[in-house]
């Protein structure tokens, strides 16, 4: 059995946005994406699926109460580096929740819903932004990719130039186009956090930086994991 992930080895990433973007879709598809005998580490805690099962029906009503999460292990040199990837839940009551999960993130995904209005988009990137603030982070220097989703809905209410023009005065935010129903932008909106990320932990941990591990093997190992073949995952369906 692998050695159990080292806790200054981990890394966290939080999904977070709208009530219903697809942010526990993301993580479904993602992990739908590992080898079988990682399958079933994803966690969805406290939602209606538990309760009711697992069928179409009820992953429709589904929505999260408390969070989801997926665990993904990269066995490396020096010990096992642990993505703890957490999907938080929408809905506005549960903001307490939102921002003990964004205290100890290395790195946020913003998934908005292009069939919502801008300012419903708008105010939850406000309220990620304060939730950063009350935990002490700076929201302008957090590692973070926009991911606009739901992008196979026809005529958007929310677009692209309104997403890309959310993150004032950074220039590093990229806006993803997806559709996490069908697993289009989900393993390229993860790179591409991956890739803002890695860089920030490495300056900020010294137990991360010794494990010598550089970007292109990082994405490499990651890819692997996730079953891309290829360059780019953008238009990659699901396995
Ligand atoms: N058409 C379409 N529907 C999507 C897409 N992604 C997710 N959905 C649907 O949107 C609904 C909500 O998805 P979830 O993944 O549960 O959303 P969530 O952001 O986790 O919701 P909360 O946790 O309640 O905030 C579900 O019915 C999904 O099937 C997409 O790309 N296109
Ligand atoms: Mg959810």
């Amino acid at each position: 059995m692998a050695p159990p992930a080292n806790r200054n080895h981990t890394v966290q990433l939080v999904y977070i946005g709208p009530l219903g973007s697809g942010k526990t879709t993301n993580l479904r598809r993602l992990a739908a994406r590992l080898p079988d005998r990682f399958r079933s580490r994803l966690l969805v805690v406290d939602s209606p699926m538990g309760r009711h099962g697992c069928d179409h029906e009820s992953l429709q009503l589904a929505s999260t109460h408390f969070f989801d999460l997926l665990p993904i292990v990269l066995d490396i040199e020096g010990g096992p580096l642990k993505l703890r990837i957490v999907a938080v839940p929408g809905h506005f009551m549960y903001e307490p929740t939102r921002r003990l999960l964004l205290r100890s993130a290395d790195g946020v995904v913003f998934v908005a819903d292009s069939s919502l209005m801008p300012e419903e988009n708008q105010q939850s990137f406000a309220d990620l932004r304060s939730s950063l603030r009350e935990n002490g982070r700076a929201p302008d220097s957090i590692p973070l990719v926009i991911q606009l989703n739901k992008t196979d809905l026809g005529e958007p209410l929310t677009g692209l130039p309104f997403l890309q023009s959310l993150p004032v005065g950074r220039s590093d935010v990229e806006v993803i186009l997806a559709c996490a129903e069908r697993g289009v932008g989900v393993v390229d909106t993860l790179l591409q956090l991956m890739r803002q990320v890695w860089p920030a932990v490495l300056h900020e941990r010294e137990s991360l930086a010794s494990l010598s591990l550089d970007m292109p093997q990082l994405l490499e190992l990651l890819r692997r994991r996730l079953q891309v073949r290829g360059g780019s995952a953008k238009l990659e369906p699901m396995p």
